[in-house]
This record gives structure tokens, C-alpha cells and sequence, in this order.
């Protein structure tokens, strides 16, 4: 497909520079040379359109690199990054990449999430969620700011979220076979991105 595009682009480049060349010699005909300008608008428009195809294919390359590293669950990819960091930090490296902190929306999710770092990162983990209470103490609300429906929080042997105004940011923990916990923001966290797949 990429090469297909590609040329194509080459095609049009060559029909566009035969008609530049042509133009002189048909000065004379006012109306074919509208007609040539036309025509040179349309392959314009052509090769911008082949152009943003060739863009679209660029991201969802990078976005099967990230799969293929990563994993993919339904229709989103998820990425494990190791490095501990805080949440903002976290989350500032995941939308460098085009993503956001990971923020499962079912059970189903959150459970292959907690496979998935279990098996990257071990047993004794805790990643960030991409979720907080920080405008409005209890209110969980996802990164697009939009209240979280989907919960997990442990309650049979603590009862979380508990950490009241101090902690406003959420972890998954592998110890806790993915239940999640409150946690200060500041903490350094290990994390995973996810990506939406279009
Ligand atoms: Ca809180």
C-alpha cells in the first residue's frame, strides 16, 4: 500500500511536470489553459490526499511497532515501561508517544492489564492508572476528564480508595491479582501507555 502510494505520487509528479511544460506552447488558447490550471489544481489536490494517506500509514506503523513490543487487548495496544516514575511525568512520557496512562474500562481489561504486567514486570508491581480525584476529592475521573465507571478497587483486605486528599492518583498492583490503590501522585510508579487503535 505504501509503495502503491508512493508511486502513484511519482506518476502524478511526472503528468504534473508535462503539463507545466506544455503550458507555453498553448498560451495562446485561453481555454486550455484554464483547463491546464485546473488540471494542475486537481493533481495538487491528489498528491495532498496521497500525502496524508502516506502520514496515516506512517502512524499506524508506529502503532504496530507499539503492539508488537507491547501487547494488544481488544482495540487498544499497551505498553510497559519499567522506569519509575511520578504520575505526571508518567503520563507526560505516554502522550509523548502518542498515548495516555492505561485506564481499563471493563473487568475483561483490567484483568488481561494485570496478566500482561504480571508477566513483564513480576508479581510485586504497582503501575499507574491513568485516573484521578485531584479537582474533586472522590470523584475518579479519567485522563479526558470524564468520571470512571469501570472500578477495581481492593476492599476485602484494606478498603481503598482510603488515602483521603493525599492521595489522588490510582495504581494496579500485581500483589493484589489487580486490584487497585490510591496513591500520592509523587510517587515514582512503573507504568504502562496505551494506545487506541483507529
Ligand atoms: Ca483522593
Amino acid at each position: 500500500m505504501h509503495y502503491r502510494g508512493v508511486r502513484v505520487l511519482l506518476c502524478l509528479l511526472f503528468l504534473a511536470h508535462h503539463s507545466f511544460q506544455e503550458t507555453p506552447s498553448k498560451k495562446k488558447s485561453g481555454k486550455k489553459e484554464g483547463g491546464n490550471t485546473a488540471a494542475i489544481e486537481e493533481l495538487k489536490k491528489q498528491v495532498e490526499d496521497i500525502m496524508q494517506d502516506v502520514r496515516l500509514l506512517k502512524e499506524q506503523q508506529a502503532l504496530q511497532r507499539v503492539c508488537l513490543k507491547g501487547t494488544k487487548i481488544d482495540d487498544k495496544c499497551f505498553l510497559a515501561v519499567s522506569t519509575k516514575k511520578s504520575y505526571h511525568v508518567a503520563n507526560e512520557d505516554c502522550m509523548a508517544m502518542g498515548g495516555t496512562l492505561s485506564t481499563p474500562v471493563t473487568g475483561d481489561e483490567n484483568d488481561q492489564l494485570y496478566e500482561y504486567v504480571r508477566r513483564r514486570m513480576g508479581p510485586e508491581v504497582q503501575v499507574w492508572l491513568g485516573i484521578n480525584d485531584m479537582v474533586s476529592e472522590g470523584h475518579w475521573v479519567d485522563m479526558s476528564g470524564s468520571s470512571v465507571r469501570y472500578k477495581n478497587w481492593e476492599t476485602e483486605i484494606t478498603r481503598q480508595p482510603d488515602g483521603g486528599r493525599t492521595h489522588n492518583c490510582a495504581v494496579l498492583s500485581t500483589t493484589a491479582n489487580g486490584k487497585w490503590f490510591d496513591e500520592s501522585c509523587k510517587v515514582e510508579k512503573a507504568f504502562v501507555c496505551e494506545f487506541n487503535i483507529v
